[in-house]
C-alpha cells in the first residue's frame, strides 16, 4: 500500500486528497487531514476522481469516425487526421476557418494551461473561444479597466472579514469560484462565530442563504441596480471612506454623479428589494470593522454583468475594504503570472477586432462563445469550417446550444481534445483522449491567484502513464510540431519532448514572490501536504498595472455604459411580470455537463427539476412532479416540476449540464439520467453587451403542462 497526495483538480476548493494505492488501483481517497489549506475537507466529488480513472466509457485510446461509427486509430494516424484537415481547411478558407474552444477542465489541468496557449497562437486564428465567456469574463474585464490587469482580481478574504455580503453565488454547492476557499461553510460559520453577518442576495434560497444570517430575493438581471442603490445611499449618506487607498484613486467624482440617478426607492420596483431594505444593507456595510461583497456567476451572466462586477470593485473600494484584511484582497501566488515588475503600459486586450457575423469584441484574443454558432453558420469570407475543442462540452454549456449542434453538423472538421464521447465531441470526427487525473502531475497556477490564502502545493501523477498514452500537453506538443510541420516542411523539429510542465514549475517558483525562501518544485516534493505562506496582505499597490499606477474606480468603458443601462430601466419599468424567468443552479454532486456518468454522484432523487414557487404552479394548476414543458424564444424542453417556497415568485430554474442520452454519445450512466439541457432554452442573443458574456439570468419562458 502506498499514499499520495494530491489536490483534487475537480473545482477551485482544490482539497488536499490522501490516495491509498494497493496493486496498481486506488484503494481509497479521503481528504488530507495534514493539508495547510484544507485541513481535511472533501465534498462527494473528490473521491469520485476513482471513478473517472476507472470508468469504462473514459477513452483510452484514439478515435476516428466514419460516418456513425468510431473506430480505433494509432495516435500517429489521429494527430496526422487532425493537423491535415485544419491545414487543409487553413489552405482553402484562412486561418479564421478553423475555431478553437477550451472548456473548463484545461484551468484545473496545469498542462493543457502552460502548453495549450502555444497551439492556439499557431492556429493564427481569430476563431479562439472558452467557456470565460459564459462565466467569469465580467471579472476579468473589470480588473484590467480598474487595475489594469485581467487577473488581477480581488477575492473575500472570508477567513478575517465581518461582513460578507454576497450575490448570485452558491459556495455551499459549488465549492466556491473565483474564491478559492476549502471548506467555505466552515469558514462562514467562523464568520458568525466572531459576530460578523452574513448576507445573500438571491432569487433562491439557496444552501448559502440557509446558512446566512439573512437572505434577501432579488429579480433576476437586477443586480446592477442594486449596487447602484447601495452606493447612492453610501454617497448620500456621507458613508464613503477610502482610507489607506484615497491617494491612489482616481474618478470618484464621477461615481458620485453616476449614482445619483439611482435612489433606493428609484429601483425597488426592478430589484423586488425594499428601499429601506437597501438602506439598512449600505450602512451596513459601511460602518462594519470589515466588510466585503462578492458576487459571481448568478451577477457575471447578466445583461449588466460587466457593470456589476465594476461596481461591486467600487463599493468594496469606496467603503475602505479594497487591499485590506476582511475585505476585498490580492492573492500573491508562489506562481506568479503578473508579477510585481511593471513592465508595460498594456497587458490585455479589449476589442482589437470583432466577430464576423455580429461584431461582437474580442477579450485577451478570445471572442465571446455565444458567437460561435453564428461565426460557422456565416456563409462569407473568412467563416468558420472547422473546430477543435479541447476539454469542454459548448453544445450543452453555451447559450441555444441546439443551435451550436445544427452548425456542428455543417463543419468541414471537428477534432475534440477529450476523455469522453459526448454530447459536443460525437461531433467530431477524431477525438484524442488524454491521460485521466490520476495519470499526470498537477500544480494550480490558476486557483493559486483567486485563493484565500497564500499556499503551494504539488501533485505528482498517481499513476504512471500507461504505455501509448499521451497527457494534454504532450498532445498540444506534438499538434504544433505537426502543424508547423504542414505549412513548412523544411522547419520540421523534432518531437518536442523536451520540456516538461515541472520544468516551468520549477522556473516560476525560484523566480516568485517567495524566492527568497528558497523555494523550488523540490521544496514542494518534500512537502506533500503543502507549503504555507500565510494570509492575504495588502499588495495592490505593488502590483497594480494601471498606466499611471492609479486605481481607476471609473473606467469610460463603463460610465458610457449607464447610458445603456439606462435605457433598459426604462423598458423594464413600463413591464408587466407575464412570463417567468428562468434561472440556472448547481448541486454539489454535479460537475457541469461532465459528472453525470459517476453512478455514485447519481444516486437519489432526479436532481434535474424544474424548481418552481406555490403560487406560480397554484396559478397554472400544476402539481408537484408533473411533466412540463419550458419554451423560451430559441427552444422548448421537457421535464418534471418540482414545486418549492426556496424559489422567489415568477422565477424557475433548472440546473444546467444536463441533456445526456443523445444518440452517439457513450455515456452510460448519464444516459440513464439524461435529464433536458437548460441551454436549449438559453439565448446566445442574449449577452452583455459591454462585455460580451453570456446572460443567462432571467430568461423568459413559459411553463405549461405536457399532455
Ligand atoms: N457542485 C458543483 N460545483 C461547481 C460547479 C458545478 O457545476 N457543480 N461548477 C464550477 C464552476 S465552472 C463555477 S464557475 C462555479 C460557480 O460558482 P457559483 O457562482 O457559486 O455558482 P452557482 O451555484 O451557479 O451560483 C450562482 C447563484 O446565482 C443565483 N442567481 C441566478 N441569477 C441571479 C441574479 O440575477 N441575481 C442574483 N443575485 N443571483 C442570481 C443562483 O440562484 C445561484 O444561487 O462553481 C464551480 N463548482
Ligand atoms: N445555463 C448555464 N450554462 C452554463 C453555466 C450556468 O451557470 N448556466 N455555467 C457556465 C460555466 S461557469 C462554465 S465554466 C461552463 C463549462 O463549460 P464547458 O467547459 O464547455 O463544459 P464542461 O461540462 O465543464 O465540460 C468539460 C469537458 O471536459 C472533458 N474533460 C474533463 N477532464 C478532462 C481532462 O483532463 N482533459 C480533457 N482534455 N478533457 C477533460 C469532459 O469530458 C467534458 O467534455 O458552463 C457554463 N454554462
Ligand atoms: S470541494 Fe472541489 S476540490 Fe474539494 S473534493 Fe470536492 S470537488 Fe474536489
Ligand atoms: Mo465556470
Amino acid at each position: 500500500m502506498k499514499t499520495v497526495y494530491r489536490s483534487c483538480s475537480l473545482c477551485e476548493a482544490i482539497c488536499g486528497l490522501e490516495i491509498k494505492v494497493e496493486n496498481g488501483r486506488v484503494a481509497g481517497i479521503r481528504g488530507d487531514k495534514a493539508d495547510v489549506f484544507s485541513h481535511g475537507h472533501i465534498c462527494p466529488k473528490g473521491p469520485e476522481l476513482k471513478a473517472i480513472h476507472e470508468d469504462p466509457d473514459r477513452l483510452r485510446k484514439p478515435i476516428r469516425r466514419i460516418g456513425n461509427d468510431w473506430h480505433e486509430v494509432s495516435w500517429d494516424e489521429a494527430l496526422n487526421l487532425v493537423v491535415d484537415n485544419l491545414h487543409a481547411v487553413q489552405k482553402e478558407h484562412g486561418n479564421d476557418a478553423v475555431a478553437y474552444y477550451a472548456g473548463n477542465p484545461n484551468v484545473h489541468n496545469y498542462g493543457s494551461l502552460l502548453f495549450a496557449p502555444r497551439f492556439i497562437s499557431r492556429l493564427k486564428t481569430r476563431n479562439s473561444y472558452s467557456a470565460t465567456s459564459v462565466d467569469q469574463l465580467p471579472h476579468h474585464f473589470a480588473s484590467l479597466k480598474m487595475f489594469g490587469h485581467p487577473l488581477l482580481v480581488p477575492i473575500p478574504d472570508v477567513d478575517r472579514t465581518d461582513y460578507f455580503l454576497i450575490l448570485g453565488a452558491n459556495p455551499i454547492a459549488s465549492n466556491g469560484s473565483i474564491m478559492t476557499a476549502p471548506d467555505i461553510k466552515g469558514r462562514m460559520k467562523a464568520i458568525q462565530k466572531r459576530s460578523g453577518r452574513i448576507i445573500v442576495i438571491d432569487p433562491r434560497r439557496t444552501e448559502t442563504a440557509e446558512v446566512a444570517d439573512e437572505h434577501i430575493f432579488i429579480k433576476p438581471g437586477s443586480d446592477v441596480y442594486f449596487l447602484l442603490a447601495i452606493l447612492n445611499v453610501i454617497f448620500r449618506e456621507k458613508l464613503v471612506n477610502l482610507k489607506r487607498l484615497g491617494p491612489e484613486v482616481k474618478g470618484l467624482q464621477s461615481i458620485e454623479t453616476t449614482v445619483r440617478a439611482f435612489g433606493p426607492g428609484d429601483v425597488a420596483g426592478i430589484t423586488g428589494i425594499p428601499a429601506n431594505v437597501t438602506e439598512r444593507i449600505a450602512r451596513e456595510f459601511a460602518g462594519a470593522r470589515s466588510a466585503v461583497c462578492y458576487g459571481r456567476v448568478g451577477v457575471s451572466t447578466q445583461s449588466f454583468g460587466g457593470l456589476c462586477q465594476w461596481l461591486i470593485n467600487v463599493l468594496n473600494i469606496v467603503t475602505g475594504n479594497m487591499d485590506e484584511p476582511g475585505g476585498a484582497m490580492f492573492a500573491l501566488p508562489a506562481v506568479d503570472t503578473i508579477g510585481a515588475e511593471f513592465k508595460s503600459d498594456s497587458y490585455g486586450s479589449f476589442d482589437s477586432f470583432r466577430s464576423k457575423a455580429r461584431g461582437l469584441p474580442e477579450f485577451g484574443g478570445e471572442l465571446p462563445v455565444a458567437a460561435l454558432a453564428d461565426e460557422i453558420l456565416f456563409q462569407g469570407e473568412g467563416g468558420v469550417r472547422a473546430l477543435v475543442t479541447s476539454a469542454g462540452n459548448p453544445v450543452l454549456s453555451t447559450p441555444n446550444g441546439g443551435k451550436l449542434q445544427k452548425a456542428m453538423e455543417s463543419l468541414k472538421f471537428m477534432a475534440s481534445i477529450d476523455i469522453y464521447l459526448n454530447e459536443t465531441t460525437r461531433n467530431a470526427n477524431v477525438i484524442l483522449p488524454p491521460t485521466s487525473p490520476l495519470e499526470h502531475d498537477h500544480y494550480d497556477v490558476v486557483f493559486n491567484i483567486f485563493a484565500v490564502r497564500n499556499t503551494a502545493r504539488y501533485s505528482p501523477a498517481v499513476f504512471d502513464p500507461p504505455a501509448g498514452s499521451m497527457h494534454d500537453w504532450e498532445i498540444f506538443t506534438e499538434l504544433t510540431r505537426r502543424l508547423d510541420e504542414a505549412r513548412d516542411p523544411k522547419k520540421a523539429k523534432k518531437p518536442a519532448r523536451g520540456i516538461k510542465p515541472t520544468d516551468f514549475l520549477d522556473r516560476m517558483l525560484k523566480a516568485g514572490p517567495y524566492a527568497a525562501t528558497k523555494i523550488e518544485l523540490q521544496t514542494l516534493v518534500d512537502n506533500p501536504h503543502g507549503v504555507d505562506f500565510g494570509p492575504l496582505t495588502s499588495v495592490l499597490l505593488n502590483r497594480i498595472k494601471t498606466p499611471d499606477r492609479k486605481v481607476d474606480l471609473a473606467p469610460a468603458l463603463m460610465t458610457a455604459d449607464i447610458g445603456r443601462l439606462k435605457e433598459s430601466m426604462k423598458v423594464q419599468a413600463g413591464q408587466g411580470n407575464g412570463s417567468l424567468m428562468l434561472i440556472g443552479r448547481r448541486h454539489v454532486r454535479d460537475n457541469n455537463s461532465w459528472m453525470h456518468n459517476i453512478a455514485k454522484l447519481m444516486t437519489g432523487a432526479n436532481r434535474c427539476t424544474l424548481f418552481m414557487n406555490p403560487r406560480d404552479a397554484e396559478s397554472r394548476g400544476l402539481k408537484n412532479g408533473n411533466v412540463v414543458f419550458v419554451t423560451s424564444r430559441v427552444g422548448e424542453v421537457q421535464l418534471p416540476l418540482e414545486v418549492v417556497e426556496e424559489i422567489m415568485p415568477g422565477v424557475v430554474s433548472i440546473p444546467h449540464g444536463y441533456g445526456h442520452g443523445r444518440k452517439g454519445s457513450k455515456l452510460g450512466t448519464a444516459a440513464a439520467h439524461s435529464g433536458a439541457s437548460i441551454n436549449d432554452l438559453t439565448d446566445d442573443e442574449s449577452i452583455d453587451a459591454l462585455t460580451g458574456n453570456a446572460a443567462f439570468s432571467g430568461v423568459p419562458v413559459v411553463v405549461r403542462p405536457a399532455p
